[in-house]
């Protein structure tokens, strides 16, 4: 049959956007229409996304959208995971939604964790540890005047979904986020909830990748353009879910690292692992398409050297990108290396600060250019990459014999051959855009035009464009500079 076409609302940490794909045999072709900064707002409160603003910008895509051809058949919507807003008993949202980087939580997550019990929380929800997560949030919320208005809770590509078509739902990809989704049902479990005080009504009926999530409301038809009655599909709407979906992972042994503000590090498996091992690895077991596991662990990712250049062209300092990675080939190997998870790169004000205090901690020298920083942060991101895949693959029980990176970072050249390097395994970089491709395919599978999750696989392994770095087999310079690494507790 002929090409069709799907938008998919993709909003990241940095950057929402707008992607129109078009699907048909042996074809998956995407167009952005429309790109917007994602700037978060301090307000007395705390650190809170704009979500009004980020709802014009998806408006303005899908406007754009509806102007090309052929007709968009469906809408999906993906986003960062773990943030909610709260409706009030007449549908309106309740404040602002927070920011997952607010601190608010940074005293309450370890008392509940206490409390709640580590190993007793990870054998139902199968989490790792992030202060972030939903569960954590919602206690720091708990003597509210907002929570106790609360009807509803909302994820936020849940909430847009809200905007879009006024239905009410929790898509399970994401719901596996909050902490309170029992990782063995796949249900939400009332018992967490009770535990920290919430109550469960408060938690939307779950829907699944695939299913429909209502039609665009008639005053979003007027403002966007789209027809009347367009259909907004449930994809994978955690970003990372819907990513992973994307990975061509057409063969057995490969792991993926969805490489974007965070590098998420990890394999595809069948069912949880809810050992007290991998709860002390601090491994996740988030859900999937299809019923799949995704069994990985954050790593702080290119928000370092996002927040490095952020902080760089505010003071008037060179910040492009091109040219601080050609200054980094340059610079010393391993003159300094660092561990990116250590909580103090979670939400620091000033990060070259951050990071040059952290190599002096540790007794290595200050950075001494921006080439410098920027090679020790790339270092010891592809360290980490190691660090964490080589752990899931003994926790899993698997082998792993090569290394797909998805996402923004696998455009970064330097970063792919350091993973490839450290690991010893071949990197195969791309697609840049899973995220939007994952989105888009579960709609056009949703529609009838691809098969199970391997067809949708393949699709993008025989469309996108896929670099390949072999590493150099000399792994002595990586494994030492590993033994000198600090990592955080
Ligand atoms: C990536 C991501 C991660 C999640 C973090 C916070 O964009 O969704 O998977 O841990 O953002 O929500």
């Amino acid at each position: 049959g002929a090409a069709r076409s799907y938008a998919a609302v993709d909003l990241g940490a940095t950057s929402g956007r707008v992607v129109v794909g078009r699907v048909g045999r042996g074809e998956l072709t995407l167009t952005e229409v429309n790109r917007f900064a994602n700037v978060p707002v301090r307000l007395p409160s705390g650190l809170h996304w704009n979500l009004p603003g980020l709802f014009t910008g998806i408006l303005d895509g899908l406007r754009e959208a509806a102007r090309t051809a052929p007709a968009v058949t469906s809408v999906g919507v993906d986003t960062w995971a773990v943030d909610y807003g709260l409706l009030d008993a007449d549908g309106a949202l309740l404040g602002i939604p927070y920011h997952y980087r607010d601190a608010r939580t940074a005293t309450v997550a370890p008392q509940v964790r206490d409390k709640a019990g580590a190993q007793e929380l990870y054998t139902v929800n199968g989490l790792q540890h992030l202060p972030f997560n939903t569960v954590f949030q919602l206690a720091a919320a708990r003597d509210t005047a907002q929570l106790a208005a609360a009807e509803k809770l909302l994820l936020i590509p849940d909430l847009l979904t809200h905007w879009l078509t006024g239905s009410v739902g929790a898509e399970v990809t994401n719901a596996s986020t909050t902490g309170l989704l029992d990782a063995r049902t796949g249900e939400w479990s009332r018992d967490l909830a009770a535990r920290i005080g919430l109550d469960p009504a408060l938690l939307p009926p779950l829907r699944h990748p695939g299913e429909s999530a209502g039609e665009l409301l008639p005053h979003i038809v007027a403002a966007t353009g789209l027809a009347a009655g367009t259909p907004v599909v449930t994809v994978a709407s955690h970003d990372t879910a819907s990513a992973v979906a994307a990975v061509p992972l057409t063969a057995p042994g490969g792991a993926y690292i969805s490489c974007g503000t965070w590098s998420l590090a990890g394999l595809e498996l069948p069912g949880p692992v809810l050992t007290e091992a991998s709860r002390a690895a601090n491994f996740t077991n988030e859900r999937g398409v299809d019923g799949t596991f995704r069994y990985l662990r954050n790593i702080m990712g290119m928000w370092l050297l996002e927040e490095c250049r952020r902080v760089w062209a505010a003071r008037g300092e060179p910040s492009e990108l091109a040219s601080l990675l050609a200054d980094a080939a340059r610079a010393e190997p391993f003159a300094a290396v660092i561990d990116p998870d250590a909580p103090e790169f979670l939400a620091p004000a000033d990060m070259p600060a951050a990071i040059a205090e952290t190599c002096v901690r540790t007794g290595q020298r200050a950075p001494a250019s921006r080439g410098a920083l920027v090679r020790c942060v790339l270092e010891s991101l592809a360290l980490a990459h190691r660090r964490v895949l080589r752990r899931a693959a003994a926790l899993a029980g698997r082998d792993i014999t090569r290394i797909h990176l998805v996402g923004g970072g696998s455009r970064n050249d330097l970063l792919c051959r350091f993973t490839a390097d450290a690991t010893g395994l071949p990197v195969i970089a791309g697609p840049t855009e899973a995220t939007a491709l994952g989105n888009i395919l579960v709609q056009a599978r949703a529609d009838g035009l691809v098969g199970d999750l391997a067809e949708m696989r393949q699709l993008v392994a025989d469309t996108q464009e896929l670099r390949h770095f072999e590493p150099s087999g000399d792994l002595r310079a990586w494994d030492a500079a590993d033994a000198r690494v600090v990592t955080a507790p």
